[in-house]
C-alpha cells in the first residue's frame, strides 16, 4: 500500500516536470506493459483474497489518477506550445517599418484633369469616357473628316496591323459615342488619352491628354458657347482676366473658334510666358456641324449645340511653368514629387 501511495507521489512529480516529448516516456514507466502499476496489477495472485480487494482497487485507482495527470499535462504542454508559437510570430504593426514608405500622389496631368472638370461639373456637365482604341469611322468619318480630307494629314495616327483599328488622335469619338446612346439635351465632357504619329519636342507629344466638351439641346446658341467658356475661364484662370474668341476652323464645327486667355502670369502686360502678346492660347471650339449631327441621326433641323477641345499638358505647363511636355511621361520622381 505505502508502495502505492509512493509511486503516485513519484510519478504526479515526473509528470509536473515532463515536457511534450518525455511525458510519453513516463506514460510507459508506469502504465505501460511492463510499467510500475501494470506489474503490481500482474503480482496480484501472490495476495490473499481481502489484500487483492484492497490492493487491486487501490492500484486500479491509482492508474486512473496517473492517467488523468497525464492527459492533462498533455493539454497543458499543447497549449504551451501554442502560446509560444503565437508569441514568436507575432507582428507589430505598428513598427515604423510599415508606415516609413512615402505618400504617392495624382499625377500632375491627372491632377489637371480633376480640375478642369470639376469647372465643367459645376456648369452642368456629365463626364463620360471612350475607348483609345477607336474606328474610322468614330475618329474620323463621324467627325465630318472623309478619307481623303486634307486635315487627315494633320491629324495622323498609329495604326493597328491587320484591323482596321486606330488610336483615337481626340476624345471626340467619346462624343459621338454618347450622342449614339442617347437623344438631347446631351452635355457631358469626356477627359482622356490621345495619340498622334508626330515626333515629340518640347512642347510635342506623341501621347497627350484632351478635354472636350459638348453641349446639344434644342435651343444651343454661341452665345451659350461663349456664355459657357467665359465662366469656366473665369472660374479656371481667375475672374479678373478676359477672355477672347479668334476665328479659327475646325471640320466637326461650323463656325469654329479658338479662345484665348489674357495672361494669367502678367495680367495682359506681356511676359516670358505669353511671348509678349499679353494673350494665351487656351481652347478650341464652335457650333457643332450639320453633318456631325446627321452621323449620330440627330435632326440638324431641330436641334443644335457647341463643342470644345481643350488639351490638358499645355495648361498644366502654363500653370505650373513646365517648360518641357517629355517631363510628363519621364516617371522621374524628382520631377512629379514637386506636384
Ligand atoms: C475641338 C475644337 C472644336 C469637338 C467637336 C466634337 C464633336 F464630337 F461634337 F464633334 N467634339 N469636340 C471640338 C470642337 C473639339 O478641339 C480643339
Amino acid at each position: 500500500m505505502n508502495n502505492i501511495e509512493q509511486i503516485i507521489k513519484e510519478a504526479f512529480e515526473k509528470i509536473e516536470n515532463a515536457d511534450s516529448v518525455s511525458i510519453e516516456a513516463v506514460r510507459l514507466e508506469y502504465l505501460g506493459k511492463s510499467g510500475a502499476l501494470t506489474s503490481i496489477l500482474k503480482s496480484l495472485s501472490q495476495y490473499s483474497i481481502e489484500e487483492k480487494k484492497q490492493i487491486g482497487a487501490r492500484a486500479n485507482r491509482a492508474k486512473v489518477l496517473i492517467e488523468e495527470a497525464i492527459e492533462i499535462k498533455k493539454e497543458k504542454l499543447k497549449k504551451c506550445a501554442l502560446d509560444e508559437r503565437l508569441a514568436k510570430e507575432k507582428q507589430d504593426f505598428s513598427s515604423s517599418f510599415y508606415f516609413n514608405f512615402s505618400k504617392g500622389s495624382l499625377h500632375p496631368v491627372l491632377q489637371t484633369i480633376e480640375s478642369i472638370g470639376a469647372v465643367f461639373k459645376s456648369l452642368g456637365f456629365d463626364v463620360a469616357e471612350g475607348p483609345e482604341i477607336e474606328t474610322d469611322r468614330y475618329n474620323f468619318e463621324a467627325l465630318n473628316i472623309a478619307s481623303d480630307h486634307p486635315a487627315r494629314d494633320t491629324q495622323d495616327t498609329f495604326y493597328l496591323e491587320g484591323t482596321n483599328n486606330l488610336l483615337r488622335t481626340h476624345t471626340s469619338p467619346g462624343q459621338i459615342r454618347v450622342m449614339e446612346k442617347q437623344n438631347p439635351p446631351v452635355k457631358v465632357i469626356v477627359p482622356g488619352r490621345v495619340y498622334r504619329n508626330e515626333a515629340s519636342d518640347a512642347s510635342h507629344s506623341s501621347t497627350f491628354h484632351q478635354i472636350e466638351g459638348l453641349c446639344v439641346g434644342g435651343n444651343i446658341t454661341f452665345a451659350d458657347l461663349k456664355s459657357v467658356l467665359t465662366s469656366f475661364a473665369h472660374k479656371f484662370f481667375g475672374r479678373d482676366l478676359n477672355i477672347r474668341f479668334r476665328p479659327s476652323h475646325f471640320q466637326f464645327t461650323e463656325p469654329s473658334a479658338e479662345a484665348d486667355m489674357q495672361c494669367f502670369f502678367c495680367k495682359g502686360k506681356g511676359c516670358r510666358v505669353c511671348k509678349n502678346s499679353g494673350w494665351i492660347e487656351t481652347l478650341g471650339c464652335g457650333m457643332v456641324h450639320p453633318n456631325v449631327l446627321k452621323a449620330v441621326n440627330y435632326d440638324p433641323e431641330k436641334y443644335s449645340g457647341y463643342a470644345f477641345g481643350i488639351g490638358v499638358e499645355r495648361i498644366a505647363m502654363l500653370k505650373r511653368g513646365i517648360d518641357d511636355i517629355r517631363l510628363f511621361y519621364e516617371n522621374d520622381l524628382r520631377f512629379l514629387k514637386q506636384f
